[in-house]
């Protein structure tokens, strides 16, 4: 089996960077215990080699543990404390196990929708699939567990996602995408040409997360071409409790509107998740905003910013994904397993 190392290391690198000071090490190892590869927070690198070393020696017998005790079925994701960190363990498909190290006092709860995506990004790779290293922030506006420290005790978390479908809308200026990126999801085909009646289109998909053993199903609600948003503001919007604000990448003025649309989602759905998509990055000679902006904007909106092209397909699941992740909010643990 050949894995792509480099594309395994680059999805580290963008992990540490989405958690950020909360990461000490993040590990890849096979379902033999042996680390494929490996980063932690310390520059120096032989802190870093030793903290490595150590860490291997750790994470050994709790993979045994996993490894004899999951050998027939599948592990998904668990927690296991020490005096010192607190590790979380993810199937990352059947070859290998995604380890992330977090300092002592972290909470693990806000962490774990970021695990579980780069853990099916490590599947995919292991798989041969095409898939993208960037791992957005993403950000969890409310926690309704929490996973408290047991030294020693492995736990696995269950998540509960599956049992209710979330209505998801679309917000931003005309033609920036967000039909395309819809259809792009639901179908994973590009059309250029759609001609939607008047009103909406709904269309429904499931998200599946193999390692996690839980799949997310959308309602998605998307405006047809001639609506007019102010007129179905109302309807449109009501109970919707996920949404992408879209912008073109191309068009400063769509950009500059975000904030507009964000103020006037949050007016009627106080309570709604959303994630900001610059699309249309195809068109890199044309580009008009660049990724900073789009970080900078969503850092004060305090929501995810995502790169995409629903021409091309890129990073279209992915913002999906995020969203459903963040919808995975019911977690619970059984200890001792
Ligand atoms: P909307 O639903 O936000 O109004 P649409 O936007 O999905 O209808 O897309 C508007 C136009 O942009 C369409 O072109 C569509 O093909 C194009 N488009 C959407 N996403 C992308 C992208 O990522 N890259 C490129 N290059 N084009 C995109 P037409 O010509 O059919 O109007
Ligand atoms: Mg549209």
């Amino acid at each position: 089996m050949t894995v792509d190392r480099e594309k395994l290391h680059a999805l580290l690198m963008w992990y540490k960077e989405a958690l950020g000071d909360n990461l000490i090490a993040a590990i890849i190892a096979d379902r033999e215990g042996l680390i494929m590869d490996a980063i932690s927070s310390s520059v120096d690198k032989t802190v870093k080699e030793d903290l490595v070393g150590g860490l291997s020696a750790l994470v050994e017998p709790v993979l045994e543990r996993i490894t004899k005790e999951f050998s027939s079925g599948s592990f998904g994701t668990g927690t296991f404390d020490t005096d010192e960190y607190r590790l979380i363990f993810s199937e990352a498909g059947e070859h290998a196990v995604f380890v992330t190290v977090l300092d002592g006092l972290s909470m693990v709860d806000p962490i774990l929708p970021t695990a579980y995506l780069t853990a099916e990004k490590i599947a995919r790779i292991f798989d041969g699939r095409t898939v993208s290293p960037v791992i957005p922030k993403i950000i969890i506006e409310k926690q309704d567990s929490k996973i408290v420290r047991e030294i020693n005790k492995l736990k696995k978390i269950k998540s509960k996602g599956d049992e209710y479908a979330f209505k998801l809308i679309l917000g931003g200026d005309g033609a920036v995408g967000k039909t395309s990126m819809v259809h792009r999801f639901v179908e994973d085909t590009f059309q250029s040409d759609y001609k939607g009646t008047i009103g909406v289109s709904i269309m429904k998909k499931q998200c599946n997360f193999e390692g996690l053993g839980t799949s997310v199903r959308f309602v998605i609600w998307d405006l047809a071409g001639q609506t007019q948003f102010k007129r179905v503001r109302k309807s449109y919007l009501a109970n919707a409790e996920v949404g992408i604000l879209v912008y073109d990448v191309t068009r400063r003025e769509t950009y500059d509107n975000i904030t507009d649309w964000y103020e006037e989602i949050k007016k009627v759905c106080s309570k709604i998740s959303l994630i900001l998509v610059g699309n249309k990055i195809d068109l890199e000679d044309q580009r008009e905003v660049n990724m900073e902006e789009g970080q900078r904007l969503a850092d004060n909106l305090n929501i995810s910013y995502i790169e995409t092209s629903a021409k091309t397909g890129e990073n279209i699941n992915d913002s999906f994904e995020i969203l459903a992740l963040k919808m995975i909010k019911t977690y619970f643990t059984l200890d001792n397993v």
